[in-house]
């Protein structure tokens, strides 16, 4: 399979370690890329990826991605979602399981957005995971709310599991699958354009 390279635009290299191991599936090789981060507000994952993907492809010019994802716990309408980021650095894990406290509803789920943008092309592609808050944090792989969160099916959290078990749940996972099948099709109808 023809192996083609993608550059992923984060300063997370967690994130490029498991989106890696789904990509060389597809034969996409994926190189982690430094641009300006341009961060919207917004309630939309995929428009803050997607504005934030054009962005770097004016200042990088070669066909990239950016992701963007967040935690929804449903006990909070929500929240963090789009501000994940943010609250994890002023808060924590820790923050997150104090506002659960004597919350009898767990239900969260992660979400992520992969935007692509490429000459002539733009694209996002969606992925989400639902599970359980756990009560306390277990585990020391993974990043951010990794120790808390405990995907439906597992009794683990994604921090107790590799990068290879987490990719057969995450959120990101099943984004980036996506992104991988499109790929494919794309490569294979551009060759038989050209074959015909
Ligand atoms: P870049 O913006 O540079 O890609 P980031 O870590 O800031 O890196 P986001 O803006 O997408 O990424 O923020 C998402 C936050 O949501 C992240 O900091 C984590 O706290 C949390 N998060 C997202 N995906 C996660 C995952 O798979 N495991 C644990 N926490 C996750």
């Amino acid at each position: 399979m023809k192996v083609s390279r993608l550059y992923m635009v984060t300063g997370n290299r967690h994130k490029v370690e498991e989106a890696k191991e789904i990509l060389e599936r597809y034969g996409v090789e994926l190189v982690q890329a430094e641009a300006r981060k341009l961060e919207i507000q917004s309630e939309s994952l995929e428009e803050i990826a997607l504005t934030a993907a054009r962005y770097a492809y004016l200042q990088l010019r070669k066909p990239l991605i950016v992701e963007d994802a967040g935690l929804f716990i449903e006990a909070l309408n929500g929240f963090p979602g789009p501000y994940s980021s943010y609250v994890y650095k002023k808060i924590g894990v820790e923050g997150v399981l104090k506002l659960m406290e004597g919350v009898g509803d767990r239900r969260a789920c992660f979400k992520a957005a992969v935007a692509y943008v490429a000459p002539g092309v733009e694209r996002v592609f969606t992925g989400e995971v639902c599970g359980r808050i756990a009560r306390e944090a277990r585990g020391s792989r993974g990043f951010g709310f990794d120790p808390i969160f405990v995907p439906e099916g597992e009794s683990r959290t994604f921090a107790e599991m590799s990068v290879e078990e987490k990719n057969r749940y995450s959120h990101r996972a099943r984004a980036f699958k996506r992104l991988g099948e499109w790929i494919v099709r794309e490569w294979w109808s551009m060759r038989s354009n050209s074959e015909g």
